[in-house]
């Protein structure tokens, strides 16, 4: 029999999901426009999910298995529906990945009956995350996401590897696993994201190299490298993209985030970067371009972040980080950026084309120095008095 106290759980849910999410109107920028409401949280976790919802093994219809967050998204559109890859987190850490989808890009999202169930090919494995998914120009689809392990050379409980895990599907229902991609060089990598085009005839990968779990230690940044075959994906030489600096937003690390966009003028990266403050690491969300001949050559970066947390934003599991994993460009140019707030809920930023083109491209770059970021300004505020003297 079933629970009466399921109906109403459903209910509640089955609002939440149809509410409407207006644009934020008090946001602006004129780069991109926030929405109101977060387009996933663990209250858009199925009640099923949790819930044994059968009265006589859950007389108090407890929750079983309880959701922590619902965060960062893998994305893409696919036979006309706007599909989100979640990182759902448990009660118990372990993250997993599922499946919501909406006719609609900025609300409307429903979770799938069933999340993900990946081949389970690697007994080591205890944890998976920040699933990017590829729609590769050879016909399939990839989800590249963290593959995290114990690291078994290491007394210390903490200690961890991240690998980058593989899967591949034709039909977003059933996957493939595809062993971990290797890099040569480096001994972990988080934040991998596949190209969707061939370069020069290979699969081409950005990368995050490594030396620790946490730390990247001597990785310099964003890497990119090139292998032959993706059912036994080895890099060996990595070229740096997107470079750590000190004194900028990407000064302890970067990674890369949403698959990159194609432009006229250049592939758009949309990748966060983490400084360090006396409350902690603070995670932004930036942008670059590199060039459609080379997509390792980086070709214009503008100065500081893009997506930073603001207001309710700023508070989390893990506060003040803004993290993303999936962008969908629509038909009509516009771009929908899905960011995660301090590894808790989903939300969406609304952009086109045209405008990050313009983002990209006209921004000035982080000059480095407050002496010279100063004279960036007093130039801009310069030219703006000069014309405002025309309304005297
Ligand atoms: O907690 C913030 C983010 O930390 C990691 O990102 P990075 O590898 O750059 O440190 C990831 O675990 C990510 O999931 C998380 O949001």
């Amino acid at each position: 029999m079933i629970h009466e106290k399921y109906f109403e759980e459903q209910e509640k849910q089955d609002k939440l999901i149809k509410r409407p999410n207006p644009k934020n109107e008090e946001f602006y920028n004129g780069i991109f426009e926030r929405y109101t409401y977060p387009v996933l949280t663990r209250e858009h976790a199925p009640v099923i999910w949790r819930y044994d919802i059968n009265k006589e093994t859950n007389p108090f219809f407890m929750e079983r298995l309880g959701i922590n967050a619902v965060m960062n998204s893998g994305a893409m559109k696919f036979n006309g529906k706007y599909i989100l890859a979640a990182r759902v987190e448990g009660a118990d850490r372990k993250s997993f990945i599922a499946i919501a989808e909406s006719d609609k890009p900025t609300e409307g999202f429903r979770f799938r009956d069933l999340p993900c169930v990946f081949p389970d090919t690697c007994p080591e494995e205890t944890n998976v995350y920040d699933i990017r998914l590829t729609q590769h120009e050879d016909g399939w689809i990839y989800g590249v996401f963290c593959s995290e392990s114990k690291d078994p050379d290491n007394k210390d409980l903490s200690a961890a590897v991240a690998a980058p895990g593989n899967v591949r599907t034709k039909d977003p229902v059933n996957s493939e696993r595809l062993p971990n991609l290797v890099t040569l060089h480096s001994p972990q990598q988080r934040n991998v994201v596949l190209h969707p085009e061939f370069v020069n005839g290979k699969y081409a990968f950005y990368t995050r190299p490594m030396d620790d779990f946490i730390e990247t230690g001597s990785g310099g940044g964003i890497g990119f490298g090139l292998c032959d075959d993706i059912t036994h994906a080895v890099i060996d030489e990595e070229k740096m993209t997107s470079l750590r600096k000190y004194h900028t937003i990407t000064e302890v690390k970067n990674g890369a985030g949403a698959v990159p966009i194609k432009t006229d003028k250049g592939w758009i990266h949309i990748a966060h970067g983490v400084r360090n403050t006396a409350a902690g690491l603070r995670y932004v969300i930036y942008a670059f371009a590199t060039s459609l001949e080379d997509p390792s050559k980086v070709i214009a970066e503008p100065g500081g972040l893009l997506i930073g947390p603001r207001g309710e934003e700023r508070v989390g599991d893990v506060s003040n980080v803004t993290f993303t994993n999936g962008a969908i460009v629509d038909e009509n140019g516009k771009v929908y950026i899905y960011y995660a707030s301090s590894d808790t809920r989903l939300h969406v930023a609304e952009t086109d084309i045209e405008r990050l083109k313009d983002y990209v491209f006209n921004t000035p770059e982080d000059p480095l120095r407050s002496s010279d970021c100063v004279k960036q300004r007093v130039s801009l505020t310069e030219k703006n008095l000069e014309l405002l003297k025309s309304l005297k």
